[in-house]
């Protein structure tokens, strides 16, 4: 009986050791600096550039040559981790994010917008919004108005940047900024309020596939449609952003989870523990022939 539990445990062992050997999950999540290009560096990252490129965002004639808005979009990043269930998410602006006239301060007036009526409130006061919206289930007939849009990530039209969150989305997706409803469970980390060190708006979403009417099970690739939105009703004669246009959805394409083979990588080498489990198996495999053996003996004598 000790040899057939000697020999199932090394057996298992040895499994095991196989086992981690040949896949182990790998992610390497993205730093948040407050700049999205340099921090979304990662293979499994997924670029969502504006279709529109930059100077997009429409500025009256008042505005200096050259001068860009910081609702301008350059473009949406995204990283899922597998294994702990959080979405990241940066939105790559021109300038910084929230700076309506483009002067360098998000929360300052610059003398031409103050002279065509239009006013850069601070923290996304005010009028200004920040919204994502999420079609979880792609049941959203992009470009309609209609329903199908779940969840809005973001500030809507009457709050700042302090209720940045995830909510339930319940308005039209041409007035996204308007369509907050209930606050939902997913705890939404925003790195920083957009300024001149960190220009971006970068976040992360917990338990994202917990999201009302996602499906996917985390390991395996996935898809939502989402739409961009950044702008203001005070900011008189700036444009808004719309990624990609106007109550228009895109497809996001979320890659399974990556997979490293023992030998995929020149240089990687097993780590110290599994040489030990490895060694220890082979040591009880050792042990299991030698008790065989030694039976085999006794029952040969005569
Ligand atoms: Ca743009
Ligand atoms: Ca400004
Ligand atoms: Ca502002
Ligand atoms: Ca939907």
């Amino acid at each position: 009986m000790r040899r057939y539990r000697l020999l199932t445990a090394t057996v298992l062992s040895l499994l095991l050791v196989l086992a981690t050997l040949v896949v182990s999950p790998v992610f390497a999540q993205p730093t948040f600096t407050g700049n999205a290009p340099v921090d979304f560096t990662q293979p499994d990252t997924v670029i969502i550039a504006d279709p529109g490129g930059v100077d997009d965002v429409g500025l009256p004639i008042q505005a200096p040559l050259g001068t860009v808005s910081g609702w301008d979009v350059v473009a949406l990043y995204f990283d899922y981790d597998h294994t702990t269930d959080i979405m990241y998410i940066g939105v790559d602006t021109f300038g910084i994010c929230g700076d309506v006239d483009g002067d360098g301060n998000p929360g300052g007036t610059s003398a031409w917008l103050a002279g065509v009526g239009g006013v850069d409130f601070p923290n996304l006061s005010g009028t200004e919004s920040f919204t994502l919206l999420i079609d979880t289930d792609g049941d959203y007939v992009s470009g309609s108005g209609g329903s199908g849009i779940e969840v809005v990530v973001g500030v809507d039209d009457i709050n700042d940047i302090t209720a940045f969150g995830t909510y339930n989305f319940v308005g039209n997706p041409f007035a996204p900024q308007a369509g907050f409803g209930a606050v939902l469970p997913n705890t939404t980390a925003l790195f920083a309020n957009p300024s001149a060190a960190a220009p971006d708006m970068e976040f992360t979403i917990a338990n994202f596939s917990t999201l009302p009417d996602f499906t996917f099970t985390p390991g395996q690739a996935f898809t939502f449609w989402i739409n961009l939105f950044m702008g203001s009703f005070q900011d008189d004669g700036v444009g808004e952003e719309y990624l990609p246009l106007a109550g228009v959805t895109v497809a996001v394409n979320i890659p399974p989870q990556a997979v490293q083979p023992p030998d995929s990588e020149p240089g990687l080498v097993p780590e110290a523990s599994t040489l030990i489990l490895l060694g220890s198996g082979l040591a009880g495999l050792g042990a299991y022939a030698r008790l065989r053996w030694r039976g085999r003996k006794r029952r040969s004598r005569p």
